[in-house]
């Protein structure tokens, strides 16, 4: 047995004796989590279900069959382009949402709803580029998914990330789980770190313009790295509209923003604005970009921008009044605000230390009261390859070494005290996880309702912890239990390509539907042309034939299509609408017609729509594709499809 083996045994006893506590206290709030401020966070029903015995008895990670979760987690998927909804502390996943990729099972990619998504918000010269391959891109690499917030919580509205690959953001729909919205921004090269406004809510969306290139990059200028820039970019989550750009020295890393509404910041490397390796990682020091918001909409306000690409580009760049730049070690990566909304730590990456900032000092620095380096309260030296902190809400941080294969928790006040000169180390535990890992979370860790139970390790590799599944391996997410006063590490989850970051929200922050409304935007355009065409879309099954344009509407309840067939003529243009009018909850029904490359999901109450060319003159059986009923396999139909007279 190992030293941690046997710390693990310790704590897991004290654990089971916490469990069987709160079991026998009965309380239905109590065992949901009393950590999180605000109380009363689930139904007593839903408590109830659980017996008092099983509680005590089970460790307080295992979710047994049929008890539901008591966090969403949602994660990033990196370069496969998606979000991904998992279950804590369970590590089950439940769902997941296309977003920057193409989905064969829900037609993410085909479907005009889906198409409109991906296409309106590029920009007009990618637009063009993108004409032969489609329209849009079909990869992506979305690494940072975060929730809107409420005065400094989440409000299960929306949830914002990045495509670092085509310098694209996303909105995603909390209430159905749908992305709505996709941006492309000007200007800018690469989207990497992303984070939300908290206060007074979102608000912006801060997307981190990676790589330096000329604007316009129009090919005028090429091998002159002293005319490139990077640049930084305020979104507004409600209209999906660029509200600000401004213009910075280095190359920004990522992101976080405060708790009062005033401040944003940014890890910067290749502050030498070097193009090589070599280059960039030539000096001791990089920097941490402070962006002062008022004053940032005050010259917005004033008229003090230039307009690039359309939108207002400010100056940031040092000299500016808009930004403030505070040296820290060379190339530092993870930037996180504590949820005491007082501390940020910027974690050195290649440095063994972490930098804490007191943001309550940002005003001096700004009013040039203070120097820049006087807003530095710690630098405590953790490990090595510090990358990432999440917190805890009782003032300790948890930050992964990706060279130690560790995550260190230590004490912030310890930190601090340190840092003034006193003899204390504020190290308190380090953990192997397995192995190498990037970000970690906490259990509402980046909100001011941090509730100190939950821990995840998102470790990039694997190696042996599975069945060797060939060359390409999964990586590993670990589940750490950090409710008592050391680690313990108690599941390991594989995941595949590449979960860069996750989102830990209780579930009494979000509030899906379980069927879709029928007034929802989501298909307003399909309901828009029924109307047009004198189609009840619950009732009527119908062919609209309008020039060489056929417009199909069919119902599907199960385990029946509106029709059992329809006729079109080669060369047409046709536009399936296949409307779910069952509304049971989970009854999906799917359209695919064989050999034709076609599929769609069609959720109860929603209507979802497909648009081809009929080129293959023929029979076409269409089927359903998602299990709806024990005729299922009956559920189909047949497209005629009359060859061109010749
Ligand atoms: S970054 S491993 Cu793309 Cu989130 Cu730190
Ligand atoms: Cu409808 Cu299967």
């Amino acid at each position: 047995m190992s030293q941690e083996d046997k710390r693990a045994g310790v704590s897991r006893r004290g654990m089971l004796g916490t469990t069987a506590a709160v079991a026998a206290a009965g309380a239905a709030g109590a065992v949901a989590g009393p950590h999180l401020r605000g109380g009363g966070l689930v139904a007593p029903a839903e408590a109830q279900t659980r017996p008092a015995a099983a509680q005590a008895s089970a460790h307080k990670s295992e979710v047994k069959p049929g008890e539901l979760d008591e966090y969403y987690v949602f994660f990033s998927s990196g370069q496969s382009g998606e979000v991904r909804i998992i279950g804590c502390p369970s590590m089950r996943e439940l769902m997941r949402i296309p977003v920057f990729n193409r989905d064969s099972a829900t037609g993410w990619g085909q479907t005009n709803e889906s198409l409109k998504v991906l296409t309106e918000g590029l920009l007009p010269e990618y637009r063009e580029f993108l004409k032969e391959r489609g329209g849009t891109y079909l990869n992506g690499d979305l690494h940072h998914p975060h929730p809107s917030f409420t005065d400094g919580t989440y409000d299960g509205r929306y949830l914002f990330a990045n495509d670092k690959a085509n310098t694209r953001v996303c909105r995603i729909r909390l209430d159905v789980m749908k992305c709505d919205r996709i941006i492309q921004l000007p200007n800018q090269h690469s989207v990497h770190g992303l984070r939300v406004q908290k206060y007074p809510k979102t608000g912006y969306v801060f997307c981190n313009g990676e790589d330096r290139v000329p604007i316009p990059n129009d090919g005028k200028v090429l091998d002159d790295p002293k005319q490139y820039s990077s640049i930084f970019t305020a979104v507004d989550g409600e209209t999906m509209k660029v509200a600000w750009q401004i213009r910075v020295d280095g190359n920004l890393d990522n992101v976080d923003a405060d708790y009062q509404g005033k401040y944003a910041f940014a890890t910067c490397y290749n502050s030498e604005e070097g193009v090589t390796l070599a280059e960039m990682t030539a000096k001791e020091q990089d920097w941490v970009v402070v962006f002062n918001l008022k004053r940032i909409e005050d010259a917005v306000r004033s008229g003090a921008y230039q307009t690039l690409g359309g939108v207002p580009v400010l100056d940031g760049r040092h000299g500016s009044k808009l930004t403030r730049y505070i040296p820290v070690s060379n190339s530092p990566h993870g930037i996180n605000t504590a949820p005491d909304g007082i501390h940020v730590v910027a974690n050195g990456k290649l440095s063994p230390t972490v930098t804490v900032f007191d943001v309550r000092r940002f005003d001096d620095l700004f009013d040039d009261r203070i120097k820049p380096r006087d807003v530095v309260v710690a630098e405590p030296e953790l490990g090595l390859g510090p990358l990432h902190t999440a917190y805890d809400g009782r003032g300790n941080a948890y930050t992964t070494l990706f060279l130690d294969s560790q995550v260190c928790k230590w004490n912030i006040d310890l930190a601090k005290r340190a840092f003034a000169g006193e003899k204390v180390n504020p190290v308190i535990q380090k953990l192997d996880v397995h192995y190498q890992p990037g970000h970690n979370h906490t259990s509402m860790g980046q909100t001011k309702e941090a509730d100190g139970k939950w821990l995840i390790s998102l470790n990039k590799f694997s190696k042996d912890r599975y069945l060797n599944v060939g060359p390409l391996k999964p990586e590993n997410d670990q589940l750490i239990d950090i409710s008592g006063d050391r680690m313990v590490l108690v599941h390991d989850s594989p995941s595949f390509a590449e979960p860069h970051d996750a989102t830990l929200v209780h579930r009494s922050k979000v509030n899906p539907v379980h069927v879709w409304k029928r007034d929802d935007p989501y298909f307003a355009d399909a309901v828009r042309q029924a109307k047009v065409d004198g189609v009840d879309l619950m009732a009527d099954s119908k062919v609209v034939r309008d020039g060489d344009k056929v417009r199909v509407y069919m119902t599907s309840a199960a385990p029946a299509f509106g029709l059992e067939s329809f006729q079109v003529r080669q060369g047409d243009e046709v536009t399936v609408y296949v409307t779910n009018v069952d509304d049971v909850e989970d009854l999906t029904h799917g359209f695919c017609i064989v050999n034709y490359g076609l599929n769609m999901e069609v959720a109860p109450q929603a209507t979802a729509s497909v648009t081809f060319k009929a080129n293959k003159p023929g029979v076409y059986w269409y089927f359903c594709t998602w299990f709806c009923h024990a005729m299922h396999m009956e559920m189909k139909g047949r497209m005629f499809v009359e060859p061109r007279a010749t």
